[in-house]
């Protein structure tokens, strides 16, 4: 132990700085953990805002209230502020607060670094916003920025994209150093890897994925500022290049980046079920195991984004089977999930109401996503609506039900307060009730032929996408209904005890409600009743 930690031994009263230096100069893993969330949050709202303008867009056919560019420019916006403004903090929040409590550690190991993977990110999202109101507007070219969308054809605020995208990697990465140095150097004595909740085991192994190929994201998009200004011809057929070298080097990130957008939450959800169905977790290992499978698997994918390029036969079938291999180990965790639950004395409080619809919703994520692993069909699902509805039934009951769940389990230890348990049945059935309502109809208009990215469409897709738009603004009201629990709770409520789940195991649960702004200075004693959960 530093001789840092061991000073404050010395005073128990919870000392912190105060004023706005606290927040700027912060080292402390719980500040720096509020601060990713919130931020996470407020991406969350203007992302979702975007969203919102597209579906008012999408309500009737016909263009109603923007240009063609301007709804690029909000798909693309949306799709990135979504991916690395919101899920991905809102996530590094969690690690921040919760890794060091659950492995006994005082802080994160590179406190310093951390302050700055946090503070860099406004910067790179203030670029990307800025971006839109430059002259030719901001980017529109999608999410995975294709060349030659984003090369020959980008607007000039394209170089400021790049440079955000290069900031927000660089955030990630040194975020992802810090968790592995944290989990590999920081466990108190006891915490054998083996006995790690598994929500640093997933966590420990998104950071292995998020270190190895956010260097490729910033590659693809250094590849792009050569092309645009130096000279080079990458991805410029007419210079020798190729475009579709773009899409390799994208997905070969983007692949496991979606993993990277779906591990914590299965770490999530293997807290929350076994607390709650008050059984310990059926498979730890098997878990364990399952999540590296698929983190290997997840970079010998990435070409079933590009089924439609004219690969050759044994590259097409190479990478739908490889893809279809990964729902083996996915299927084990559901099972497992499923397991916990059977014949527990389960009680159905706010956190295990969104683990459960997780598991089931994800599940239908999963589904769909196999159809598109099938090279075949995947030619007439591909660029359509049905890859939207995938996609979001894996992003928003994935990674966005997941984070909520984890918010209101771990709110009374954050905060010290009980949240409104009645609100927050509301909050579940009403979004569930619109996230369905939003996301499932698209299944329908995308195998019916509508291309998405698209801001008008035949009339014969008009009834799924008014049904979309309704669920959409029902969808993003009822999230302000979330924003208001979690403010109702930090300013007061009932007082939360340091255990408030009666199921609830692990090392954050030992310490008082709200947590001391300094925890475990002394190691604390690992037992088998508070080892993993
Ligand atoms: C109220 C919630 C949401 C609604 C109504 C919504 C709606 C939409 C719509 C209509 C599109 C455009 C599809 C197109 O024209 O091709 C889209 C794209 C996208 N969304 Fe969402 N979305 C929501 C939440 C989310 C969340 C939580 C995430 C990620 C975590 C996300 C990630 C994306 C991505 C990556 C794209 C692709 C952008 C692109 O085509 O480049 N969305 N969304
Ligand atoms: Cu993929």
């Amino acid at each position: 132990m530093g001789a840092h930690a061991q000073a404050h031994d010395h005073h128990d009263h919870d000392h912190k700085p105060t004023g706005i230096k606290r927040w700027l100069f912060t080292t402390n893993h719980k500040d720096i953990g509020s601060m990713y969330l919130w931020f996470a949050f407020a991406m969350f709202l203007l992302g979702g805002f975007m969203a919102l303008m597209i579906r008012a867009e999408l309500f009737q056919p016909g263009l109603q209230f923007f240009e063609p560019n301007f709804f690029n420019q909000m798909t693309t916006v949306h799709g990135l502020i979504m991916v690395f403004g919101a899920v991905m903090p809102a996530f590094t929040g969690l690690a921040n607060w919760m890794i060091p409590l659950m492995i006994g550690a005082p802080d994160m190991a590179l406190p310093r670094m951390n302050n700055w993977s946090f503070w860099i990110l406004p910067f790179a999202f203030a670029l990307l916003v800025l971006s839109l109101f430059m002259e030719g507007g901001g980017p529109n070219f999608g999410w995975t920025f294709y060349a030659p969308l984003s090369t020959t054809y980008g607007p000039p605020s394209t170089d400021f994209f790049i440079f955000s995208v290069h900031i927000m990697g660089l955030s990630s990465i040194m975020g992802a150093i810090n968790v592995i140095v944290t989990v590999m150097n920081m466990r108190a004595p006891g915490m054998t890897l083996m006995k790690m909740p598994l929500f640093v085991w997933t966590w420990l192994i998104t950071a292995f994925l998020l270190i190895m190929v956010m260097p490729v994201l910033a590659g693809a998009v250094t590849m792009m500022l050569t092309d645009r200004h130096f000279g080079t011809d990458f991805f410029n057929a007419a210079g020798g290049g190729d475009p579709v070298l773009f899409q390799h080097v994208f997905w070969f990130f983007g692949h496991p980046e979606v993993y990277i957008m779906i591990l914590p939450s299965f770490g999530i959800a293997s807290a929350i079920i076994p607390a709650f169905a008050r059984k310990p977790l059926f498979g730890y290992s098997s878990m364990v195991y399952a999540t590296a499978s698929i983190a290997f698997l997840s970079f010998v994918v990435w070409a079933h984004h590009m089924f439609t390029t004219g690969m050759p036969l044994a590259g097409e079938l190479f990478f739908m089977y490889a893809t279809m291999l990964i729902a083996v180990p996915t299927g084990v965790k559901i099972f497992n999930w499923v397991a916990t639950m059977w014949e527990g004395s389960m009680t159905f409080e706010a956190p295990m109401l969104f683990a459960i619809a997780f598991v089931v919703l994800f599940t239908i994520g999963g589904f769909s996503g196999v159809m598109l692993a099938m090279a075949p069909v995947d030619f007439q699902y591909h660029d359509t609506y049905f890859v939207v509805a995938h996609f979001h039934y894996v992003l928003f009951p994935g990674a966005i039900f997941g984070t909520i769940a984890a918010a209101y389990y771990w709110l009374p230890k954050w905060t010290g307060h009980m949240y409104h348990e009645g609100l927050a049945k509301w909050h579940f059935w009403l979004s569930i009730i619109f996230v369905n309502l939003t996301f499932f109809p698209m299944h329908f208009s995308g195998l019916a032929g509508m291309q998405r990215r698209v801001p008008d469409y035949n009339i014969m897709f008009a009834d799924f996408n008014m049904l979309s738009t309704i669920g959409a603004f029902g969808l993003g009201i009822v999230q302000l209904l979330f924003l208001y629990i979690v403010v109702k709770c930090i300013k007061g409520g009932e007082k939360a005890p340091a255990k408030p789940w009666e199921g609830a195991h692990g090392l954050e649960w030992t310490v008082p409600s709200p947590a001391p702004y300094h925890t475990f200075s002394t190691p604390p004693k690992v037992t088998d009743e508070n080892a993993h959960s």
